[in-house]
């Protein structure tokens, strides 16, 4: 009897290692077109799939109907159609926990810069413009203060969560928008006060997006929402792109209704608004929150895990 086939759709960190499955990974370049997606996942019991990969009607009868499981290697499973999955008996995971604090951690950072102009002083720096302007003046470069400064946590998960904690390390007080209640934000230490999505932008100096993406949450930050922030106030987006729509915040960031924006999502990744581009009260990362060292390989251990479940006939720790 041949080893079933796993099949892992890019070059992941670490030794991703299934006892008696077959393990073929993806070069790291160069990277596949759809139409090799497809033929390279053909014949798999079980796929370890990316962010980027649509996981829908064509991908599932493209890999066969020995497919047993596609494990996400990510908490975000917007890239998939769930309801075709289910059809087909395909389980679907996904690897939450590991990505938390990397996350949160680029979201700070993210936070961080935009509110002290890091990455724009770096530029200033490397052009030879600081040697050409000399010393600069106490009224150059002025930022935005972070302690008692008020964080607005936009969905109450994991990350969310972290995020929070490390505001509450600046002195922060946290606000929160979630659909209900979230004792874990409300108890100490966060003590966090749930509120209305438009009442926490007109309240919020900092804004941090940790909602998945949803028909209800796509473009949750729009024109009309980023009207209501402060005009020096910060937004951060390391959740997914389309949350916020691009043209609007790159317009808000061009007017100066809001000081300033970190994103390591993009809503057309990886192609990011030219207009965006422009803007020096924004900084960017290329989605790479999770990408630690550490929690990259916890996330290839348990997309591992998650497949050997499934080969096995087990119900995967981390079913979807
Ligand atoms: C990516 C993410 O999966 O977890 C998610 O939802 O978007 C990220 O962690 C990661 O960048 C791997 O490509």
């Amino acid at each position: 009897m041949t080893s079933p086939l796993v099949s892992i759709t890019r070059d992941i960190p670490g030794t991703p290692s299934i006892p008696g499955a077959t393990l073929r990974i993806a070069p790291a370049e160069p990277q596949m077109s759809r139409a090799q997606l497809l033929e390279f996942i053909r014949g798999s019991s079980v796929i370890v799939s990316m962010f980027h990969d649509k996981v829908d009607d064509e991908f599932l009868d493209a890999a066969g109907p020995q497919l047993k499981g596609v494990c996400n290697f990510a908490v975000g499973t917007d890239n998939f159609d769930l309801s075709a999955c289910r059809k087909r008996n395909v389980l679907v995971t996904n690897t939450p926990d590991a990505v938390t604090e990397g996350t949160a951690n680029i979201a700070f950072a993210l936070m961080l810069d935009a509110a002290r102009r890091v990455c724009e002083g770096d530029r200033f720096v490397r052009a030879g413009k600081f040697e050409r302007a000399g010393n600069i003046f106490p009224t150059g470069w002025l930022g935005v203060h972070l302690t008692g400064q008020t964080l607005l946590i936009v969905g109450a998960g994991r990350i969310g969560r972290a995020v929070a904690l490390r505001g509450l390390g600046f002195g922060m007080k946290i606000l929160y928008v979630a659909r209900s209640t979230h004792p874990d934000f409300e108890q100490a230490p966060l003590a966090a006060q749930r509120i209305d999505l438009d009442d926490g932008l007109r309240r919020a100096d900092f804004v941090s997006i940790h909602t998945p993406l949803t028909p209800d949450t796509r473009h949750l930050i729009n024109a009309q929402r980023l009207k209501l922030m402060k005009p020096t106030a910060v937004l951060v987006n390391t959740a997914r792109g389309p949350v916020v729509h691009e043209q609007a915040l790159a317009d808000a960031l061009k007017a100066g209704t809001i000081y300033a924006a970190g994103l390591d999502v993009f809503e057309f990744e990886p192609k990011v608004n030219p207009d965006l581009l422009t803007c020096d009260n924004a900084v960017f990362t290329p989605h790479i929150g999770s990408a630690e060292r550490r929690y990259r390989e916890q996330m290839t251990a348990m997309v591992c895990d998650n497949a050997r479940s499934i080969l096995a006939g087990e119900r995967p720790p981390n079913l979807v």
